[in-house]
């Protein structure tokens, strides 16, 4: 017996300590582990049902999904119709409050809602490590939005990637930041995560971006315990500035940033240099996403905004888990 349609919410979430090549492409195993903030308000809703029919039926934002979004939807449904034991097609509605395709994480809150809500649609109650392992098959980084605040998602040991889920580093209230995003283009990425990552795990200095990890984990795992907004701030840049050193090597290269991104880079420089805690990092796509605390976070986005080329400035407090809405 199946269960009706199930409604869940999740959000998107930055990753502090990148998580950027993986060690199995099939179940999104990564090559390190990551640790991530979960960002309110850019949250994704997803209602599945498994109705029966001839094929999925999947809507995103008010548009039949085709060409590889939908494949790759598809697919992560063949993983919960598996868990289940189900052959039964899906209906899936998402809607998103995350501009999608731009470096902001929509995929991460996409498949955390559609994890939660589909796997509970299909009669599965998993608890949270399981659902991280679910979320983490559609799109690694979703594995992190399963929970709220402060995350690691641990690289894990076994090739069935069973030991590699998410957890919380601290509960919600642990500490209030915030993460000034300045969306510098809208136009949607030439290069997916995904092939970013491949084209990476290609390149010269990779093997040091590996080997660097756990030395930036634990960095970054004691300042989130300490509250320790410089110690965090720093280890993200380093993190960020790393990862994309890698891109910059890679053949073809990899470069994700615009003119405007350089700028917003300086721009944090030189509120740090006066005194302003501000750090920032960047995801895969020309977005620069900056932390700092809440009483810094109104003059981190005027300054943001003033610079050519940043067309708009959103500001982020931590965000819950994904939760069933309905
Ligand atoms: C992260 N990113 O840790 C890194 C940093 C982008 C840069 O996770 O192929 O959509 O679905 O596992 O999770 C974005 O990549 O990639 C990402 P897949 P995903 O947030």
């Amino acid at each position: 017996m199946l269960a009706a349609e199930t409604t869940a919410r999740a959000n998107a979430n930055v990753a502090l300590v990148k998580y950027w090549g993986k060690r199995d492409a099939v179940l999104n195993l990564p090559s390190t582990g990551s640790i991530s903030l979960t960002l309110a308000g850019l949250a994704v809703e997803a209602a599945v049902a498994f109705d029966g029919g001839v094929s999925d039926r999947l809507e995103i934002d008010g548009e039949p999904a085709g060409g590889e979004e939908a494949e790759r939807l598809r697919r992560f449904l063949d993983v919960v119709r598996a868990e289940a034991g189900s052959s039964s097609r899906a209906r899936v509605v998402t809607r998103s409050t995350v501009p999608r395709g731009i470096g902001l994480a929509s995929s991460a809150a996409a498949f955390a809602a559609v994890a939660l809500a589909g796997s509970r649609a299909a009669g599965l109650r998993l608890e949270p490590p399981a659902l991280s392992a679910l979320a983490r098959r559609g799109s690694g980084s979703a594995a992190r939005s399963v929970l709220g605040g402060f995350v690691e998602w641990r690289r894990g040991e076994r090739p069935d990637g069973t030991d590699s889920i998410a957890e919380p580093l601290a509960p919600l209230d642990h500490w209030d930041v915030r993460v000034v995003v300045a969306v510098t283009s809208s136009a949607p990425k030439a290069v997916s995560s995904r092939d970013g990552m491949t084209r990476a795990a290609a390149a010269p200095f990779y093997p040091a971006w590996v080997e660097g990890a756990e030395a930036d984990l634990a960095a970054a795992r004691a300042a989130i315990r300490a509250r320790d907004l410089e110690a965090l701030g720093l280890v993200a840049e380093h993190s960020a500035l790393k990862m994309h050193a890698v891109g910059l090597a890679a053949r073809p290269a990899l470069l994700y940033w615009r003119g405007a991104t350089v700028e917003c880079v300086h721009a944090v420089w030189a509120l740090r240099a006066a005194g302003t805690a501000a750090f920032f990092t960047i995801d895969a796509g020309p977005q620069v996403k900056v932390l700092c605390l809440p009483a810094d976070a109104a003059r981190v986005a005027a300054a943001l905004h003033a610079l050519p080329g940043v067309e708009r400035v959103l500001t982020c407090a931590p965000g819950g888990g994904a939760q069933v809405i309905a």
